[in-house]
């Protein structure tokens, strides 16, 4: 890793430190019945700070045959993309919902499966690769199919304020999310279209809007949090 990468990791596990901090001294001020999204949106960026702070201090990678695999970025998201969509999740679903545990459930079993096998994706050099991508991205289309098919129409039978929120934090998260395959595939990883300097970049844009700026627009309405997650 060049001098220009390592500054972009601790530049990010920096930004991630500052929203943290941000997202935890607001939940101080937030009514009891939803500092959980405060916390969860917390625990996110934390997560991240940590883990760009482990690839920029030469632990989050390793060498395979002149080539950084940053495998930190893996064990980041892993964790942090359930957490994503719970807090998305909890919006949508009343605390009534019958099947509420079991369809953020199996939503968070697909994520899981899409970033564990994305990581075998990225660890194998040969074509082979690709097979893993290919699962990975059937993983992917198993979390919009839950986002688009199981989420939004129950979202939608809530009220004014729910729907404009949730379809908004909806929006926002598959926009973004799809772009990773794509820095993917143009990346060291993928066909290397891109080095990994600039590979390095986008994902750290990526992260911050997924986490930071989701986590922002997420806790900017917390009457409507209020609302969404209580029984119906
Ligand atoms: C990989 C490569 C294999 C195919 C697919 C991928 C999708 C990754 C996604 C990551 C989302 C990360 C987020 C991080 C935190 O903010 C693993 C890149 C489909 C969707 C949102």
């Amino acid at each position: 890793m060049n001098s220009a990468t390592v500054t972009v990791l601790w530049v990010t596990s920096l930004l991630m430190i500052l929203c943290t901090l941000v997202f935890t001294y607001r939940s101080f001020r937030a009514r009891t019945e939803i500092k959980h999204f405060y916390y969860l949106t917390a625990l996110i960026t934390l997560i991240a700070a940590t883990l760009y702070m482990t690839m920029a201090s030469g632990y989050g990678g390793i060498g395979q045959n002149g080539r950084v695999i940053l495998f930190g970025r893996y064990i980041d998201w892993v964790i942090t993309t359930p957490l994503l969509l719970m807090n998305l999740a909890l919006i949508a679903l009343p605390r009534n919902f019958p099947s509420r545990f079991a369809v953020i459930g199996t939503m968070i079993a697909a994520d899981v499966y899409m970033i564990v096998s994305g990581l075998g994706a990225s660890l194998i050099r040969s074509n082979f690769r690709w097979a893993f991508f290919a699962v990975s991205c059937a993983g992917f289309l198993a979390v919009l199919y839950f986002i688009v098919v199981k989420l939004t129409p129950e979202a939608n039978v809530r009220s004014e304020p729910v729907q404009r929120h949730y379809s908004t934090l909806s929006i926002m998260l598959i926009a973004l999310w799809v772009c990773y395959p794509i820095v993917w595939i143009l990346g060291t990883e993928g066909f290397g279209v891109i080095s990994l300097l600039p590979e390095v970049v986008l994902y750290a844009v990526l992260d911050i809007l997924a986490k930071g700026a989701f986590g922002f627009v997420l806790l900017s309405k917390p009457s409507v949090l209020l609302e969404a997650d209580q029984e119906t």
